[in-house]
This record gives structure tokens, C-alpha cells and sequence, in this order.
């Protein structure tokens, strides 16, 4: 094909590119009884939740959710929470405490350390790393419950010490009006929880409205619309990086078993949309894992979507070589990388652009969507190339510190005001020569 190989597969991955690219092209959209594209729905919406507050969250909660919410049962009470911890089954209960605590070791372990250089004068420099005081977290509610979610944004926070977490959650059956879901905050210490989702709730979170204070930062993934007023919101507050549809690349050999690479494909493919790739050197593996596929499709709940998934954004990819594979591996920079053939770590020094990695044959993906310590939160739609998966660190800010002594800044005095004259400030440099003036007349 003259597009190219890469674009071929690019397409597959991502059909539209990134998110936010890809919601320029989408078809409009009749909210406000005109069509308007994605981006001009977002941007009223944002606007109209910073002029009009909490009035306006319930009126598009009510028009997009179909969900009649009042002031108070916009925010899940604390009866409700405790009510839903009690009513849960105390082995899950069990369950998210475990995981919990394989998520904040992690999270701990990896976040930032102050840093204190010393200066041979006297004095000296510091990093210092604190936690944001207040953080949104979006969980996404619309085809299923995802408790773990919660788990994957949450723990990361508290790790950093964030000391006030707002969960939002669309006013659905497997959002906040989810048992599990709830029990889980409520597990976790989550106190505030909000039926809220869509661009009013990234709105609401980002400017504040009665009853929900403003936070820091807003992290977490969403449809489109969450999506896009993160993008909107940003400056305004922080955000973590924009998500898109779930992708994995598996790469495989002769001496991955087909049914374990069918399996991990047909797992992120029933993510609907979820696009899953196989690449492989070893061409026998293809027939192989297409035979499964159809296998382990026919027992499978979410059988049809799946299907659709795969079809659209599937591919079983013969490659050269190794190399071949890391390249496109590279260039591809998925959220996902599986590398279930022999030797992954070799194949892992060939390759630097992944959301997260999977070594071997026995970390699927799921190990890390569920349950190992990475967060699940992850660049999608090959951002990759720049941007990073959720962690603790996201939650820190960090202040530099410069102590100097005169003795100190007696060795920098020179080129301080030399810069300064060159950029034609001299009251920077009069800042120095005013001190070194004193200490050479003590001198
Ligand atoms: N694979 C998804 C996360 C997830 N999977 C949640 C199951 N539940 C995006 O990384
Ligand atoms: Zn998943």
C-alpha cells in the first residue's frame, strides 16, 4: 500500500489518531439546538459550568445523563458510602485492601526524593517534592463498573499524600450509583464522591461551583467529552495525560503459546473499542492465533463486541526480525506493550516509546490493570512519545531552594552582573554588586 506499512498499522491502533485530534473530524452534534462539533460542545459547557456553577452541572446532568439531581444528591452522602461498604461482600472488601497495598508499595517506592546538592562555599541547593493539597479523579462509568479505576487513581494520590481526593462519576448504574464502586472509596477513605461526568463534572472540578471546592488537578480517563475539557480546563488546573480507547501490541514467537497471545488480544479488544495488535517473526503463529481466536471468542460474555473490536482495530502482523518488531514497536508507541517472546528484555532495550510494559509470558495485561502497583492510567493513541502512565509523582509539585552564603555568591558575583548587563537589567545586577560593594569594604 503506498501509505506505508506504519500508517497502515498506525490506523489500526489508533483509526483516528489521539483523542484530541481526532475530535476535530468528528460529526456534530445537536446539544444546544444547533450542530456543533465536539470541541464547540465542550467549550459552552465549560463555560456555561464556570458563569452559572452548580445550577448549570445539574441542568446538563439532567439533559445529558438523564439523571434529576438536586444540590444535595449531587454528592453521594456519607450514609450512602457506609451503606454500601457494609452491604459488600467482605471477600472483595479483602480484595481491594490487598491490591491497595501492592499499589502503595510501588507508589511510594517510585516517588521523587528530595534532593539537597551542597555548594563548597557554603550553602547549598535543594529540590524539595510536596503534594498537591486537592485532587480530582475521573472515573468513567458508561459501558461498565470499574472499581478499578478508583484503585489506579486514588492509591497513586495518596502515596504523594494528597490530603483531599474528589472522585466524579457519571450518574449511572455502573458509575456512581455502583455498589462496588462506592465501597471502594469508601474502603480507600474516599469521602467525596460526586454523580458527575461529561465535561460538567471536569468543568465543575476545574472552576469550583457550590458545594464541589475547585482542585489542583484533574487525572483520570473519560469518553471524549471528559477528554476534551480536560484539554480545555488545563492551565486553569493541571491534568494528567488525555486517554483515548485501550490499545495493546503482543509480540510473540515460537515460543509464545497461541493461546495465551489470543487471549491478551482478546482482552484488550473487549474493551470495545480496544484495538489489539500481534506482531511475530515466527509466520506459523499467525494461523495459530487466528484459530484461537475464533476458539476462545465462541465462550466468551462480551463475544460480539469483542468480535467488532478486533475486526476494526486487529491485526496479526508477520514482521522480518527482532529488530523489525522493536522498530515498529517504537514508531507505534502503544499504551500497552506485551513482549511475551524469548529474551523480553532484550527486545525491551530496543524499544523506548510504551505507556507500560509487559515482560514474558506470565504478565498480561490485566496483571497490570488490576493488580501489580503500576497505575492503569496510561497514554493511548501513540502519546506516548511524550507523555507518561499515572503515578504518585503526578501528585507532587516540587519547589527548587538556593541558600547561599557571601562567600558563596562572591564566586557568582561576576558572571550575574556580566549576564545582567548583557540583558540590559542593571537592577539585577545591582542586586549583587550592592552586596559584593559591603563585603569587599569589610574585606
Ligand atoms: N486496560 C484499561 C484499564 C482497565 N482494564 C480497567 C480493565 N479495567 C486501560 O489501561
Ligand atoms: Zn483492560
Amino acid at each position: 500500500d503506498s501509505r506505508g506499512p506504519i500508517d497502515d498499522l498506525r490506523r489500526k491502533l489508533a483509526p483516528e489518531g489521539n483523542v484530541v485530534s481526532a475530535a476535530g473530524r468528528r460529526k456534530t452534534i445537536e446539544v444546544f439546538g444547533e450542530p456543533l462539533s465536539p470541541v464547540e460542545v465542550v467549550d459552552r459547557i465549560c463555560e456555561d459550568v464556570r458563569s452559572r456553577g452548580l445550577e448549570a452541572v445539574l441542568e446538563y446532568t439532567a439533559k445529558l445523563d438523564g439523571a434529576q439531581l438536586t444540590a444535595e444528591t449531587l454528592r453521594v452522602s456519607p450514609d450512602e458510602l457506609e451503606t454500601a461498604h457494609r452491604a459488600a461482600d467482605p471477600d472483595f472488601l479483602a480484595m481491594i485492601r490487598r491490591i491497595r497495598d501492592r499499589l502503595l508499595r510501588f507508589q511510594t517506592a517510585i516517588l521523587h526524593k528530595d534532593v539537597r546538592v551542597e555548594i563548597e562555599g557554603g550553602g547549598y541547593l535543594r529540590q524539595r517534592y510536596l503534594p498537591l493539597s486537592r485532587a480530582g479523579l475521573c472515573v468513567p462509568g458508561g459501558a461498565a463498573a470499574y472499581p478499578s479505576t478508583v484503585l489506579m487513581t486514588a492509591v497513586p494520590a495518596q502515596a504523594a499524600g494528597v490530603p483531599e481526593l474528589a472522585v466524579v462519576a457519571p450518574p449511572t448504574k455502573f458509575g456512581s450509583y455502583n455498589t462496588d464502586l462506592l465501597a471502594t472509596c469508601h474502603e480507600l477513605g474516599v469521602t467525596e464522591v460526586y454523580r458527575m461526568g461529561g465535561a460538567q463534572a471536569v468543568a465543575a472540578l476545574a472552576y469550583g461551583c457550590e458545594g464541589v471546592p475547585k482542585v489542583d488537578k484533574i487525572v483520570g480517563p473519560g469518553n471524549l467529552f471528559v477528554a476534551l475539557a480536560k484539554r480545555r480546563v488545563f492551565g486553569e488546573v493541571g491534568i494528567d495525560s488525555i486517554a483515548g480507547p485501550s490499545e495493546v501490541i503482543v509480540v510473540a514467537d515460537a515460543s509464545t503459546p497461541p493461546a495465551y497471545a489470543a487471549a491478551d488480544l482478546i482482552a484488550q479488544a473487549e474493551h470495545s473499542p480496544g484495538s489489539a495488535v500481534l506482531l511475530t517473526w515466527h509466520e506459523p503463529l499467525i494461523h495459530q492465533v487466528a484459530a484461537e481466536l475464533d476458539k476462545q471468542l465462541a465462550t466468551l460474555e462480551r463475544s460480539d463486541l469483542t468480535r467488532q473490536s478486533l475486526e476494526s482495530f486487529g491485526a496479526l502482523i508477520t514482521v522480518r526480525d527482532r529488530e523489525h518488531a522493536a522498530q515498529l514497536c517504537d514508531e507505534l508507541a502503544t499504551e500497552h506493550l506485551h513482549i511475551a517472546c524469548e529474551d523480553p528484555e532484550g527486545l525491551l532495550d530496543q524499544v523506548r516509546c510504551a505507556g507500560a510494559v509487559f515482560l514474558g509470558p506470565f504478565a498480561p495485561v490485566p496483571v497490570g490493570d488490576y493488580s501489580a502497583g503500576p497505575s492503569h492510567v496510561l497514554p493511548t493513541g501513540a502519546t506516548a512519545t511524550f507523555a507518561n502512565g499515572l503515578s504518585s509523582n503526578d501528585f507532587l509539585r516540587s519547589n527548587s531552594v538556593i541558600a547561599f552564603t557571601e562567600a558563596t555568591l562572591a564566586t557568582q558575583a561576576d558572571d550575574i552582573v556580566r549576564l545582567a548587563n548583557v540583558e540590559g537589567l542593571t537592577g539585577h545586577a545591582r542586586t549583587v554588586t550592592i552586596r559584593k560593594g559591603t563585603t569587599d569594604g569589610h574585606r
